[in-house]
C-alpha cells in the first residue's frame, strides 16, 4: 500500500475517464466549487453522473434541493456556507425518508471526497437514497465496494454530511488497512491516495 502512483498518471486516468462521460476532467488543482465533478449514487438507484460545474453536481446530488437559483448562486455553493445549506437539504430529506416519502425518491448527500489534502482539488460527491447514516458506528449504512474509474488511489481529503462517519479502506471490498469512521478529514493519513472501497456509518 505503499505504492504511489505519480500524480500525472492519475490526471491522465481521471481524464480518461471523464471523457468518456462527456466532461471534460478537471485540473486537478482546481478549487472544488469551480470545476466539473462526478456525483456516484451508493446504493446504485440512479447512474454514476459527471457535470461541467460544482453547482450542478451538488444540485443532482441532493436531489435538487440545492438548485443553482437566487438562493442557491455559486457564491452560495461554497465557502463556509456550503457545510450548512448541505446539511439543511440532507435533514430536509431526512425528513421525507421517515415520513415514508420513499416513492419520490429522497436524495442525501453523504460525502464530498477531494483528490487533494484540505478540501481541494477533483472531487466525487456521493449521495444515497435511504436519508441520514444512524448515530450507531458499528453498522453500515452506505457502501461502495470499488470507485469510479480514476478515483482509486487518489482521495486525499472528504467532508462527511447527513450524520455519516466514514471509513476508508484500501483495498476494494472493505479489504486492507482502514482508517476511520471517522468525520471529516482534511487529510487521509494512512490511506492517502490509497483508497479503493468507503463505508458510511
Ligand atoms: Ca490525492
Ligand atoms: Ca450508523
Amino acid at each position: 500500500m505503499t505504492r504511489r502512483i505519480p500524480r500525472r498518471v492519475l490526471a491522465t486516468s481521471a481524464a480518461a475517464a471523464m471523457a468518456t462521460l462527456g466532461v471534460a476532467a478537471p485540473a486537478v488543482a482546481d478549487p472544488p466549487a469551480d470545476g466539473p465533478g462526478c456525483v456516484v449514487t451508493v446504493d446504485h438507484t440512479r447512474p454514476d453522473t459527471c457535470f461541467a460545474t460544482f453547482a450542478a453536481a451538488l444540485e443532482f446530488a441532493s436531489g435538487g434541493r440545492l438548485a443553482p437559483g437566487p438562493k442557491n448562486t455559486p457564491k452560495d455553493l461554497r465557502g463556509p456556507g456550503l457545510d450548512a445549506r448541505i446539511d439543511a437539504a440532507n435533514a430536509e430529506s431526512e425528513r421525507q425518508v421517515r415520513a415514508g416519502a420513499r416513492a419520490a425518491v429522497v436524495w442525501t448527500v453523504l460525502s464530498i471526497e477531494y483528490a487533494e489534502p484540505s478540501y481541494t482539488g477533483a472531487y466525487v460527491i456521493y449521495s444515497g437514497s435511504n436519508g441520514n447514516c444512524t448515530t450507531r458506528t458499528t453498522d453500515r449504512d452506505y457502501a461502495t465496494p470499488s470507485l469510479l474509474a480514476g478515483w482509486v488511489n487518489e482521495i486525499s481529503s472528504f467532508r462527511s454530511y447527513a450524520n455519516c462517519w466514514v471509513k476508508h479502506w484500501e483495498n476494494p471490498n472493505y479489504g486492507g488497512a482502514s482508517v476511520g469512521p471517522t468525520g471529516s478529514r482534511a487529510s487521509l493519513g494512512l490511506l492517502d491516495d490509497a483508497t479503493s472501497s468507503i463505508e458510511w456509518t
